[in-house]
């Protein structure tokens, strides 16, 4: 132990600068507008927040092991060896540069301004924002000599920068615990979403080693450990995505093009695979550009246009023939595009699609080079590239014969006939129907008895449906699970879909809390989300959420949906009263079910939005794979992909 124990670091380091600073009262006001949200997602936000940090400093070279741990309590350590934060008196503030960096606000905030942070830029961008929405938090810096501590209470000093010991080594501890005055829905970490975050992070981050390590004692996934060290960078991304979809590669290697100018740089690493659709996942400055952008529609269109130049540059196809379509040469592609560039902007709600077009550029002249003389180089690849583009062409031609003969069939014009399942409402406002779909016949029949017949239509579904992801579209037409769906929201699929057709204002999916229930929701949401993701980008489809228990007392009854409701509600009556479980919809009766979950001044609802499902996305395809195990155990650890909302 040193001497110095305790001691300030420097005399000018007064009490002027233990105080609030004006900066995070703003971002403890308005926390949604640094980080996103303040529900489950904007908890996780704050990780790779301070993550990112140690990032650039294994980036600049000088850290080659990033640790992240779960703690009990809601507690997050990230730990790097890397230089340390500066400790020593910063010239503008007079502040120890460490302190500056959690107790300052930085401009061009992720959420606030327009640009990203890109590696190698300025440092501690958002750890102030993290510091701000934490209850608390403790900073630890090595620098070689001593090791230095500092703690912050929601934003604020409340310690000097002490020495708190001797040390040879170098690098910096963060540890911290989210406000929950702040993250009102929930302040615990889920593993999954860490991991998946941290993975990515990984791969586009070539021969970084990041470890996620669940310390806590009360979790499902206590002791869980991922170490995550990529040396193929998005290379390995792309074959990981190929394992994940349960596909084999058509080509020998992953291809890998690259190429810089000025300070942009862009990466793809790509292969076609015996998948029926395309994988593109399109990153700038490593975050996942969910909307894409002009990088990701760079690569789609040149990739399009390079397989169709080379197709008839080599005589592949007759001169005669038109191009191939860009959905047909796309067909089984997965790819990672990943930039990097100074002063990214970015467009759309979200903030998730890149708008910047010299990026564009880069990404086309890349592909237009590099690809085309890969296929040149590779006549086998550039073989079975083709011919997979031909057959999806047929395929596609046949299904839209097969589209055309189904809506003729009825002959009825715009009338299409109901299907029998369906116990339709009365009104045809489709600004106030609803439509309950509904797992199987006998919680469909109370909930056919229970509803409110005006505007409740209730259509019930029963055993195991159509896997969405493993049949082509030609034969999801086909289908007599998902054609009741079709018919009665009356919108039509793909690339027919008309929203004015749309029959009802709410869709609800109404499934038991078990896994086939999950397993109903999760495909019911696939095929919204691959057939109608307007649906869900307009809010129209909800799930359900029947209640577990009902604790009654005397002629009282509650319904509760948790453990948690369930003992602070017997607990509130005295702690007494009987409970009932609820196996599941199919034995309440209507009564209970309109009670209960029907009612809309009773029911909750979750409601599934875009983002939501483009992440489930990701892991989707994973899930929809032919494996049956690591899909049932993902059903069951993740059953929801809805955000709360009380309706
Ligand atoms: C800045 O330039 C001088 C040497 O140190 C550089 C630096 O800031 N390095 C650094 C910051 N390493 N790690 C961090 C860091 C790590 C975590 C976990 C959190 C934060 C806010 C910064």
């Amino acid at each position: 132990m040193s001497e110095n124990l305790n001691l300030p670091v420097t005399e000018k380091y007064d009490e002027s600068s233990i105080q609030v600073l004006e900066g995070l009262e703003a971002v403890r006001k308005r926390p949604g507008m640094y980080i996103g949200s303040t529900g489950e997602r904007g908890l996780h936000h704050l990780v790779y927040e301070i993550v990112d940090n140690a990032i650039d400093e294994a980036l600049a070279g000088y850290c080659d092991k990033i640790e992240v741990q779960i703690l009990d309590d809601g507690i997050i350590r990230v730990t790097d060896n890397g230089r340390g934060i500066p400790v020593g008196i910063n010239p503008q503030k007079g502040i120890p540069t460490v302190t500056v960096v959690f107790t300052i606000l930085h401009a061009g905030g992720k959420f606030g301004g327009s640009g990203y942070k890109v590696s190698g830029g300025l440092h501690g961008v958002g750890a102030s924002v993290v510091n701000a929405l934490s209850n608390w938090l403790e900073v630890e810096v090595k620098d070689g000599k001593h090791i230095y501590k500092q703690r912050y209470e929601k934003g604020n000093t409340v310690t000097y920068l002490d020495i708190i010991g001797d040390t040879t080594e170098t690098g910096t501890i963060v540890t911290f615990k989210p406000d929950p005055t702040i993250f009102t829905d929930t302040t615990t970490y889920d593993y999954d979403i860490l991991l998946t975050r941290l993975r990515e992070q990984a791969f586009l981050n070539a021969g970084i080693r990041v470890v996620l390590t669940d310390m806590r004692t009360d979790s499902v996934t206590a002791g869980k450990s991922d170490d995550l060290c990529f040396e193929g960078g998005i290379k390995s991304y792309v074959e990981y995505i190929l394992e994940g979809v349960k596909k084999e590669s058509l080509i020998k290697d992953v291809i890998y093009l690259s190429g810089t100018r000025g300070d942009s740089t862009a990466e793809i690493a790509l292969l076609w695979s015996t998948a029926y659709d395309n994988k593109i996942m399109s990153f700038a400055n490593t975050l996942h550009t969910i909307d894409g952008g002009t990088h990701e529609s760079a690569f789609r269109q040149t990739v399009t246009r390079v397989v169709n130049k080379y197709a008839h540059d080599f005589k592949k196809i007759k001169d005669s023939k038109d191009n191939l379509k860009g959905d047909d040469i796309l067909e089984g592609l997965i790819a990672v595009v990943s930039v990097k560039l100074a002063d990214a902007q970015f467009e759309s709600q979200t903030k998730a699609k890149l708008g910047n077009t010299s990026i564009g550029t880069l990404v086309r002249d890349i592909v237009n080079d590099q690809l085309y003389k890969h296929l040149e180089e590779n006549p086998d690849d550039s073989k079975i590239i083709i011919d997979k583009a031909i057959a999806a062409s047929n395929a596609r031609e046949a299904a839209q014969k097969a589209r055309e003969a189904s809506r003729n069939k009825s002959g009825l014009g715009n009338r299409t006939r109901m299907p029998e399942k369906l116990a339709d409402c009365i009104s045809n406002d489709a600004t106030k129907t609803e439509i309950y779909i509904v797992e199987g016949d006998s919680a469909g029949g109370s909930a056919i008895e229970g509803r409110n017949a005006t505007y409740q239509a209730i259509l019930p579904l029963w055993g195991k449906m159509l896997n969405v992801e493993k049949a082509r579209e030609d034969k999801v037409y086909g289908n007599d699970k998902l054609t009741p769906v079709i018919t009665a929201l009356g919108t039509g699929i793909a690339d027919n879909f008309d929203i004015e057709k749309l029959r009802y204002d709410k869709i609800v999916i109404m499934a038991d809390a078990d896994v086939d229930g999950s397993h109903i929701r999760t495909l019911l949401l696939t095929f919204f989300f691959r057939y109608m993701p307007q649906l869900i980008e307009t809010g129209h489809i909800y799930l359900a959420q029947p209640p577990l228990f009902r604790v009654s007392k005397g002629k009282q009854h509650f319904d509760v949906f948790t453990d948690e409701e369930k003992a602070a509600k017997i607990e509130e009556l005295g702690g007494t009263a009987d409970v009932q479980r609820y196996k599941g919809l199919g034995e309440m009766d209507p009564d209970q079910l309109w009670e209960t979950t029907l009612d809309p001044e009773r029911r909750t609802f979750l409601q599934v939005n875009m983002a939501d499902a483009a992440l489930a996305d990701e892991t989707f395809t994973i899930l929809m794979g032919e494996e049956v195990e690591p899909r049932r155990k993902f059903i069951e650890d993740n059953a929801i992909f809805a955000t709360d909302l009380d309706i």
